[in-house]
């Protein structure tokens, strides 16, 4: 389950997908390949994001995909997720995975070389850093990163990274190039008009670039 932190990572954010549509967007996504899904519900209620949690982790274990929750440790564990990824205010990691177990999956956001040193000091399965590029999704984001950070990043860290923010089809190539192992892309999967068509294109431009 851990290697599934390779190639895209797609974030389902409540703030473009509803409860009601979330079951049709997420199989979209699953469907088109995916392997690896969040839940981000920020600003949902407790309930409605263990309503959304458990859709999706019906659906990713349908497609065999792993899935995890954002924030909520709690609700990773009621709902069976394979993980969850804390930000640097979330429970922290001893403590998430002391609740989650040796093999749930755990990511921790980062966003310069001191948190992504302590994040693996303290046994997360992967990193994210970001944004590398603007964000509309993220409102209260730093300044962008970008590719030359990640760079270094790299050079800090042997966990697996998670580049985010601002993350595209047309980008994603460049990016993992700098050294992330995945994606994560939140609205320009989201935002699309047509959602499997922008995922296959996503996976199929980052298998091209792996096997060149
Ligand atoms: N975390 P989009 S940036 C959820 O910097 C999130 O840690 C970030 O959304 C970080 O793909 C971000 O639409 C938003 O830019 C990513």
């Amino acid at each position: 389950m851990k290697r599934k932190t390779e190639g895209l990572y797609a974030v389902i954010d409540t703030a473009y997908v509803s409860l009601p549509e979330m079951e049709q967007t997420a199989s979209r996504i699953l469907g088109s390949g995916v392997r690896l899904l969040q839940l981000r519900a920020k600003g949902l209620g407790s309930g409605e994001t263990l309503e959304a949690s458990m859709i999706l982790k019906k659906l990713a274990r349908k497609y065999g995909a792993a899935f995890i929750v954002n924030d909520r440790v709690d609700i990773a564990l009621i709902s069976g997720a394979d993980g969850a990824h804390l930000g640097q205010d979330d429970i922290p990691l001893p403590e998430a995975r002391k609740l989650l177990g040796r093999d749930s999956i755990i990511g921790v956001s980062t966003h310069d070389p001191g948190e992504a040193a302590s994040a693996q000091r303290d046994g997360a399965d992967y990193i994210s850093f970001g944004p590398i590029f603007p964000t509309v999704t993220k409102k209260d984001a730093r300044s962008p990163r970008g590719v030359e950070y990640l760079r270094e990043i790299r050079k800090t860290v042997s966990i697996p990274i998670v580049a985010i923010g601002g993350v595209t089809e047309d980008n994603a190539v460049e990016v993992l190039a700098a050294g992330a192992d995945s994606v994560a892309v939140v609205s320009d999967i989201l935002l699309s008009k047509d959602i499997p068509g922008k995922v296959s294109s996503i996976i199929s431009r980052i298998k091209r670039a792996r096997d060149a």
